[in-house]
Formats: structure tokens, C-alpha cells, sequence
């Protein structure tokens, strides 16, 4: 009778340590949501930056943000289908953007294309390429080869790293803490 009473209560334990750990894990993706702001830090939304070269120093995933500030008197923003990127074109425009600081949510796994709209602009260079691309299960892997750039100059050395989420670090440590919490009436 005492045995099984007291496996009831291991159970019980066990159900709500995994639980709290499926709480815990439901929340890590949002917790490592990125907002990037277009051209930063060594650019902005304007006619200097390198759009090809910021893109591909970075990944993007569904739950991160894009933020466009530039001077409303000078740039605006439209997000245009492949095709109205290509041809830098806004005639189809799937939506526009002139506050100055314009945020734009990437909502889900695709390719997103955006372009200033004043006459010129875009045909400068003013026009990015945004791929969304699916978190994966194991997490962030941060090699050593990562983000090789497509041009070496040399003013780009002390290129900031993207900071490394310790997520899985904090969930580790939960998951213990949450276990001996669970199991310590039991002793
Ligand atoms: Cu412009």
C-alpha cells in the first residue's frame, strides 16, 4: 500500500516536472525572436548600404522582425512579389510602407522582397531580399563557417558576431531545478 502510494506521488511528480518543461520549451522560440534593423549597424534603409552583403551575414526565422528607418522625405518602403524585385517594379506592390520606421513582421517560412519605391532608388541597389527559413529542432549551430561573405575587404574584420542564444543552457538548467523540486517531498 505504502509503495504504491508512493508511486502515484513519483508519478504525479514526474507529469508535472514535464509539464513545466513542455512550458518552458513552448517558450523558447519566441524568447530568441530577433528584430533587425535594415542596414545596421553599418547602414541603414538608404542608397549606400549593401543589401546582398547584410543579408548574408544573417539568418532569419518566422517570429523575427524587420525595421526600416530612413528619412520619409527621401526613401519610403514596398514590399513587392519576385518579379516587381527583379524588374523594380512596384506597380503590384503587396503593401507600402512611409512612416520612417517601418516594422515588418515575418510572420512564416518564405522569401520576402522589398524595394524603395522613389524613381531610381531601387535600380541603385535600394532593394533587399529577405529569406525565412524554418528554426531548427537542434538549435542555432554556431561554427566556425558560418557567414562566409562574398567579399573580402578589409574593413569588414571586426564584424560583430550575432549574439549566441544560450537558450538550451537556461532550459537545461530548469529542467534540473524542476526535477528536484518535483522529486525532493519524495525523499
Ligand atoms: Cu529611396
Amino acid at each position: 500500500m505504502e509503495r504504491a502510494r508512493g508511486g502515484g506521488r513519483a508519478a504525479m511528480a514526474a507529469a508535472a516536472a514535464v509539464m513545466v518543461a513542455a512550458v518552458v520549451l513552448a517558450q523558447a522560440p519566441a524568447a530568441s525572436a530577433t528584430t533587425y534593423t535594415v542596414g545596421a549597424p553599418e547602414g541603414l534603409w538608404d542608397m549606400e548600404t549593401d543589401y546582398n552583403e547584410w543579408v548574408a551575414r544573417r539568418t532569419f526565422h518566422p517570429g523575427d522582425k524587420l525595421t526600416f528607418t530612413y528619412s520619409r522625405e527621401l526613401h519610403d518602403v514596398v514590399e513587392v512579389t519576385k518579379a516587381g524585385y527583379e524588374a523594380c517594379s512596384n506597380a503590384n506592390n503587396i503593401s507600402a510602407f512611409r512612416s520612417g520606421n517601418d516594422v515588418v513582421a515575418l510572420t512564416a517560412v518564405g522569401t520576402r522582397y522589398f524595394l524603395c519605391g522613389l524613381t531610381g532608388h531601387c535600380d541603385s541597389g535600394m532593394k533587399i531580399r529577405i529569406d525565412v527559413v524554418a528554426t531548427s529542432a537542434s538549435g542555432p549551430v554556431a561554427g566556425p563557417s558560418a557567414a562566409p561573405l562574398p567579399s573580402t575587404s578589409s574593413s569588414s574584420a571586426s564584424l560583430p558576431a550575432p549574439p549566441a542564444t544560450p537558450a538550451a543552457a537556461v532550459i537545461a538548467g530548469s529542467l534540473v531545478l524542476v526535477l528536484l523540486y518535483a522529486l525532493l517531498p519524495l525523499w
